[in-house]
């Protein structure tokens, strides 16, 4: 079997994310032995073309103890939004379908908006939040939980970028967005809502029922960003939820599928 490693990066400006460092940039590989160093290399060079350079850049490498699953990638829908209302009237009702009321859904708005962190900062990972009342159940107050432990194969990102080329969804930000999606759904949450903590305005709400739905205009300029998970502890208990979201491997593999319409 050949052995896989996971490349993870993370940059921030002036000092490391735990001093209170603003993020710049994180990204992750999972990749064989001989493809490590270029990997490595290619991840420095894209923290370091963010426009800003980091006061922190990390680089870790890691041999996967396991091998990792193989999981397909969400179907994604390509909504026509032209407006941040229209979005979000799309991002409320794909939401309500899988439970989540309206009061919640205006919290998320809200607390995307203005920070996740309690000081009104932005998360490096992801707010857990319990799907009917709002309550953050993470504990990791000021950093969130990070997807971490996965990829595509290099199959499976030949597939996605080719049918995402196609579509005319070229930007770096889709795919990646799709794979954190797909883990995040697969581990167990019952869905998620992310815009940019960047001055970048595509969105999305991902469901089981509805895949990654891809709403452009959905950040309100000038709003901060981040990531909610709602999770159901009762479906999928929370210790359960975090090993698979932060450390079981995963590699998305499988034919994509891209819809117009909902
Ligand atoms: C998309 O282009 O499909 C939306 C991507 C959102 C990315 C959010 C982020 O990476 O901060």
């Amino acid at each position: 079997m050949t052995e896989l490693w996971n490349i993870r990066m993370r940059a921030s400006e002036e000092k490391p994310h735990e001093q209170g460092g603003r993020h710049i940039a994180g990204a992750e590989r999972i990749v064989s032995g001989e493809q490590v160093s270029h990997t490595v290399a290619e991840l420095t060079a894209r923290a370091l073309s963010r426009g800003t350079i980091p006061g922190f850049l990390q680089v870790t490498s890691e041999r996967l103890a396991d091998s990792p699953m193989r999981i397909p990638p969400l179907p994604i829908t390509s909504c026509t939004c032209t407006n941040t209302a229209e979005a979000a009237a799309i991002a409320r009702d794909v939401l309500a379908q899988s439970g989540i009321t309206e009061p919640i859904f205006q919290f998320a708005l809200a607390k995307l908006g203005s920070g996740l962190g309690d000081d009104g900062s932005t998360l490096r990972g992801a707010a857990l939040w319990h799907w009917q009342s709002g309550a953050r159940l993470d504990t990791q107050f000021s950093r969130g939980v990070r997807v971490s432990t996965f990829d595509y194969s290099a199959a499976g990102r030949d597939m996605a970028q080719n049918t995402l080329n196609s579509a005319g969804l070229t930007h770096f930000r889709t795919m990646e967005a799709l794979a954190v999606a797909t883990k995040t759904l697969w581990a167990g949450a019952v869905a998620e809502i992310c815009w940019s903590d960047d001055d970048y305005p595509t969105g999305y709400v991902a469901t089981r029922k509805h895949g990654y739905v891809r709403l452009p205009h959905f950040k309100k300029s000038g709003s901060k960003g981040g990531r909610i998970f709602f999770v159901d502890p009762d479906q999928c208990p929370l210790g359960e939820l975090s090993e698979r979201l932060e450390r079981t491997p995963v590699l998305i593999e499988g034919p994509l599928r891209i819809n117009t319409s909902l």
